[in-house]
């Protein structure tokens, strides 16, 4: 115990040595003297200075590297038309803030090196310059603006409405995994409520609602190629994030409020095979929200036909009543205030319509 403390005391006595030696350094520079303490700065100015020249050069290349390295993963092929539109703007601002940021650091690191302190040089004093203040404040200001506003433009274009002659495919997020659903022959989705929510009509449809009876929900999503495809999509939990990264195509899933996005894809699966040259590429829906334990899980295929080859899945498809037979007993026993709106076409079932 007693060379435990013998020992502490020591290492304490150094400590405030060393902080005594410190203050009187930190002293002398505030006295203004630019002589430094012997042995303190020389040295470590110098291997400080070396050290962040290494850094600009070591970084800089480990960032060249990891862009190399990373590049095709990054870099999927495009295969919307608004895809191109969103990939010419980001390349765009990239090559112009990725022109400043190499300038910048380049001379950050390398003025430290060059500027570092030397015992006969004394700072520059150089406080204004209107000129130089108004150069570096305007060009800045016009390209953020230039940039914004392209980006504001493309973006207007890509979130505008949607063409009536649209295929409408409902995308529903829940923990974990997608459900869509196809509005079926007459192009209309049935009313769905939440509180119709169970087991087998895990979309809360209303099935005593006409336009629901052909409404049919696939395991995998089908779109025409070169058809405008209008993606109304909701969730069911927590918030999710409809992600189809051949298409640039994210968009929130958020419970209570009904989002859409509209595309139209360029090239089919069977085209996108033979490019990639991979035989089993297929497009997938993922979700891009850390949504929960099961997030990983949330996968879904979409496969873009040919016109005629989606004509043909669309003509195979069963209603989902039609499939589940079971669903509609709970329609025909619950139905008579539901009936009643059906008589007279009803507002109210119009108005919950157009909210999804
Ligand atoms: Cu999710």
């Amino acid at each position: 115990m007693i060379t435990f403390a013998i020992v502490l005391s020591i290492v304490l006595l150094f400590v405030i040595l060393f902080l005594l030696f410190r203050i009187g350094t930190l002293a002398s520079i505030f006295r203004g003297s630019s002589e430094r303490a012997p042995g303190t700065t020389k040295t470590s100015n110098r291997v400080n200075s070396t050290l962040l020249l290494l850094f600009l050069v070591g970084g800089g290349a480990a960032f060249i590297w990891s862009f190399a390295d990373s590049w095709e993963g990054m870099n999927l092929p495009v295969a919307s038309v608004h895809g191109t539109w969103t990939d010419s703007l980001f390349w765009t601002t990239m090559i112009v803030i990725g022109i400043v940021f190499a300038i910048t650091q380049v001379l950050l690191f390398y003025y430290s090196y060059k500027y570092q302190h030397k015992d006969n040089k004394r700072a520059y004093y150089y406080p204004h310059n209107n000129k130089l203040e108004i150069i570096w404040t305007m060009i800045p200001a016009v390209v953020m603006a230039l940039l914004v506003f392209a980006g504001w433009k493309t973006w207007t274009k890509i979130t505008s409405a949607a063409p009536e002659s649209a295929v409408v495919v409902e995308v529903m997020g829940k923990q974990f995994n997608w459900m869509v659903r196809y509005p079926g022959q007459d192009g209309q989705l049935g009313v769905s409520k939440t509180t119709l929510i169970d087991a087998t009509n895990e979309f809360g449809i209303d099935f005593s609602d006409p336009s629901a009876k052909d409404d049919f929900i696939p395991n995998q999503i089908h779109v025409p190629v070169g058809k405008p495809v209008l993606l109304k999509i909701r969730s069911r939990d927590v918030i999710h994030s409809v992600f189809l990264p051949h298409f640039r195509l994210k968009m929130d899933a958020v419970p209570g409020m009904p989002t859409s996005f509209w595309f139209v894809p360029t090239k089919t699966t069977a085209e996108m095979r033979t490019e990639t040259g991979n035989p089993d590429f297929n497009y997938e829906l993922a979700c891009a929200e850390l949504c929960g334990r099961g997030h990983f899980a949330m996968r879904f295929m979409l496969v873009v036909d040919e016109p005629a080859e989606y004509e043909a899945w669309l003509a195979e498809q069963k209603p989902f009543v039609e499939q589940n037979p079971g669903v509609m007993a709970k329609f025909a026993t619950e139905a008579p205030q539901d009936l009643a709106l059906d008589a007279k076409p009803g507002e109210k079932a119009e108005e919950d319509k157009t909210e999804l």
